[in-house]
């Protein structure tokens, strides 16, 4: 109904998204507004973002090209990413032509080695408009492309594993932990290392049909489960239900492991039956720990020098427990860090000398507090999926190390192993990530990212890795068109349909990539004969083929599931324990190890010969820590941690994630001490330095934060368009972060930790530009 003004009548439309299921309130063809679903338990303030987002000014409206790489051709330059870069805008027709020769000429001359499309980065929700497998089936189709792999997220999980409980042990313990409910249920004491951090729960892989994990975690601190967080942040686990807050010194959790077994081992509370039954290397660890290979015993006085926490209280938590039912959670962001293979192999042998690892809610779990799928449930049967076809190319490089592949073409490393080479990259395709957001030491990603001839970029936004790209072609975001989607153990599949037109001449990638398939003699190949809406129901439908010819319950034809809006996933599991098979017959279900057993102590990661990663869990001392010589000239740790006002860079323009930012900066929390001895205060602009660079934020005192530590997250759209010497003016930590991998076993990202110095920036601050478009000329007067 129109109001009494005359307007247009408001609409409300649902919709999903990684943070969760929402209304979307449209007038006219804009988005004013969003409303939580009524039937989300807890639902995530990071909605409030979507109006500004949806139709602000940094939305790539028609295909744009970079006037030097329109007039001088593909090649490598060093101007990529300046902020008085030009673009030209140009019609679909012409990029879209420019585009498929480029491509022709650089798999001609090069081969598809030469082509990254690894892509790493998280999208939208939505399984069939998935840029990531859009792109890859598009470049499996033309001829294949270097890819990457594992995630920022937890790469020292998934390659660590694998080794030490077996492939299928490492999948289980990413998909299917016990759930809340089992924790609620059997256990006495959780004890989180990293913290159970609420905001991280708002968010899971392709959005959650209601938020269930915090009412979850505050139903089983009801039912008695003790919670002890062990993180550098008290507010890592909410205040009523954390029963203990240890503020750890970041990036020594293996040494307070490695204590707590030392604990188990000397007051002879260690489960040696469960050791020698389930476990290989036992005493390897043992030997280790009291000190018998090196010396030094892993003793609690031992950790405390290193972590910070009384040696006494270790003590006391180590028996504490041995005494019930404990469930040890190490959290994602103690592996983003140097040697992060260590505290998850450290807490896997805490578990396992506890002897509870397949008892419900008992054992060893990573990922509690990191995302509102963990704990769940599972999917075994999976979801719907677009299939992402053949990659002919056996090229491939550890997800993290993109700037040394593009700086190194031809340099040998050591990954999982294997012994490999950098390739040759001449065109670096992105669409539905931002490496500007998601990379450390962004000022050397930058120079990398001048290497290759072209660098195209999908994208809905003129973000930093856009500015950084040669072709940039608009997308529609998830409103703008139809899709479905649900995550890993989500409760219903739900469907999205488009809620508002395209912005400006955006296109759906499924439609770009068909016509550039076209342009190369594979349309065909590409699209199957299918449109996105034909494509939507075969999805749909193979899955229920699949489930029922699993046997399980078969979900109603897609128009009623259309009609419906949404439906339960049949097949859901909900588990209590997880090796519970194993645990009842190891030899029966043995895990897939060499050994058959949970490897303490691994012959094949020994016989890599990593001084970064031995064949049991070791203390390895990070340079980026409190206490270490590099902190002697940069004394303050910077956390650098997920954001609360968004998901990772998405919408940072958004209402929530400006309502955060202090003086148009993102914030910097500091303990008050730290503030003062730096003669720091509320609200004041302040540069963050290390010798990689520095960036600007406005701080926020609190205490909350262990002495030493601040804390300043990421997704501030980098924006260096400040003066020479600044090289960030909005706050993006990672302009500060190590771009070192974790070890050369799985070298993992490492950017959650970075030591830095923080002084008041005098003067006015520079304006932060980055929410301006570029400079984009039309056509007609190129
Ligand atoms: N220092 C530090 N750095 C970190 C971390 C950390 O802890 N510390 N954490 C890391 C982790 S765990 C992760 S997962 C990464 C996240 O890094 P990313 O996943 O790269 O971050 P996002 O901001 O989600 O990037 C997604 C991009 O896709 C775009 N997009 C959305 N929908 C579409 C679409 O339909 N089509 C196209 N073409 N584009 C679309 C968005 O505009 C956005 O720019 O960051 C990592 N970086
Ligand atoms: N709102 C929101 N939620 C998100 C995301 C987002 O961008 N926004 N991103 C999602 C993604 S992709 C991922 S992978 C997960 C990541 O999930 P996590 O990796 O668990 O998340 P972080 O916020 O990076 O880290 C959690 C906490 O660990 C603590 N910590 C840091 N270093 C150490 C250490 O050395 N020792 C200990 N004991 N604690 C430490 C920090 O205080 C930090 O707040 O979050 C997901 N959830
Ligand atoms: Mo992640």
């Amino acid at each position: 109904m129109a109001d009494g003004e005359g307007r247009a009548p408001v609409t409300v439309h649902p919709t999903h998204a990684h943070w969760g299921s929402y209304q979307v309130l449209v007038r006219d063809g804009t988005v004013v507004g969003v409303r939580p679903d009524p039937a989300d338990p807890a639902p995530s303030p990071v909605i409030r973002n979507t109006p500004v987002a949806q139709h602000h000014a940094t939305r790539v409206a028609r295909p744009a090209v970079r006037r030097r790489w329109l007039e001088s051709g593909p090649g490598p330059d060093d101007r990529r990413g300046h902020p008085d870069d030009e673009y030209v805008a140009v019609d679909w027709e012409t990029a879209l032509d420019l585009l498929a020769a480029e491509l022709d000429r650089v798999r001609r001359e090069h081969g598809g080695t030469a082509v990254y499309g690894g892509s790493y980065g998280w999208a939208s929700a939505g399984r069939l408009h998935h840029s990531q497998g859009q792109l890859h089936r598009f470049l499996n189709t033309i001829g294949g492309y270097t890819r990457s792999r594992a995630t920022y997220s937890h790469a020292a999980v998934e390659v660590l594993f694998p080794h030490v409980v077996g492939p299928r042990g490492g999948y289980e313990l990413l998909r299917r932990p016990p759930t809340w409910r089992a924790i609620a249920e059997h256990t006495d004491l959780l004890v989180s290392f990293g913290g159970l951090r609420v905001s991280n729960m708002w968010t899971a892989s392709g959005g959650r049909a209601a938020h269930t994990a915090e009412p979850d975690l505050r139903a089983a601190a009801g039912r008695g489960v003790r919670m002890v967080s062990v993180s550098p942040l008290r507010d890592d686990t909410p205040a009523d239900v954390a029963a203990e807050w240890l503020p750890i010194s970041p990036g020594t959790d293996t040494a307070v492991l490695l204590a707590l077994i030392h604990t188990l081992f000397a007051d002879g509370l260690a489960d040696t039956g469960f050791l020698a039954r389930y476990t290989v290397g036992a005493d390897e660890l043992r030997d280790y720990v009291m000190g018998d290979v090196d010396g030094v015993p892993k003793s609690p006085e031992w950790a405390a020098e290193l972590s910070g926490l009384p040696a006494d209280g270790l003590r006391d938590l180590a028996r504490r427990m041995a005494a019930g039912r404990t469930l040890v959670n190490v959290g994602w962001s103690v592996q983003r860090a140097r040697y992060g293979e260590q505290p998850l192999w450290a807490g896997l042998a805490l578990a396992a000398c506890l002897g509870q690892i397949g008892l419900p809610g008992g054992g060893f779990a990573t990922g509690y507090g990191s995302m509102g799928s963990y704990g769940g449930g599972a999917t075994p049967e999976g979801l719907p999926t677009f299939p992402q076809g053949r990659n002919p190319v056996d090229s491939v490089i550890p997800v993290a190390r993109v700037t040394d592949m593009l700086l190194n073409p031809g340099a040998p490393f050591d990954f999982d192993g294997r012994r490999l080479r950098y390739p040759d990259i001449r065109l670096v395709y992105w669409s539905g990530g931002n490496p500007f957001h998601h990379h450390q030491d962004l000022n050397r990603l930058s120079r990398a990212f001048g290497r290759p001839e072209t660098v195209v970029v999908h994208e809905t936004h003129w973000t930093a890795t856009a500015r950084h790209a040669d072709i940039v072609l608009p997308s529609t975001t998830a409103l703008e068109r139809d899709d479905f989607t649900a995550g890993q153990g989500d409760l219903r599949l739900r469907a999205m349909p488009r809620v508002v037109a395209p912005h400006g001449e955006a296109r759906d990638e499924y439609d770009v990539f068909s016509e550039l398939a076209a342009r190369m003699g594979v349309g065909a190949e590409f699209t199957e004969g299918r449109t996105s809406a034909e494509w939507l129901v075969h999805l749909y439908e193979e899955w229920r083929g699949r489930l029922r010819a699993a046997g399980t319950e078969v979900p109603p034809p897609f128009e009623e599931f259309w009609a419906a809006g949404s439906i339960p996933i049949p097949g859901r599991v909900e588990d209590s324990a997880l090796f519970g098979d194993f645990r009842a017959d190891p030899d029966g279900c043995p895990l897939g190890t060499p050994s058959g057993r949970i490897e303490l102590y691994s012959a094949t990661i020994a016989g890599f010969g990593y001084p970064d990663c031995p064949g049991r869990p070791t203390w390895l001392d990070p340079e980026e820590r409190l206490g270490s010589p590099r902190s002697r000239t940069w004394p303050l740790l910077l956390v650098a941690n997920q954001p609360t006002g968004r998901l990772h860079s998405q919408q940072d323009m958004g209402e929530h994630s400006r309502s955060e930012k202090i003086a148009d900066r993102a914030p910097i929390r500091m303990h008050p001490a730290d503030a003062a001895a730096r003669g720091l205060a509320d609200g004041d602009v302040v540069r963050v330095a290390n010798d990689r660079g520095s960036c600007l934020a406005g701080v926020r005192t609190s205490t909350d934060l262990r002495p030493g530590v601040v804390q300043l997250a990421t997704g501030a759209w980098f924006d260096p368009s400040g003066a020479p010497g600044l090289s960030c003016v909005h706050g993006n930590p990672n302009v500060l972060t190590p771009d070192a991998g974790t070890s050369a076993l799985s070298h993992g990202s490492t950017g959650q930790l970075a030591l830095v110095e923080v002084e008041r920036f005098e003067g006015t601050p520079p304006p932060v530009r980055v929410f301006d478009p570029p400079r984009i000329t039309p056509a007609a007067e190129r």
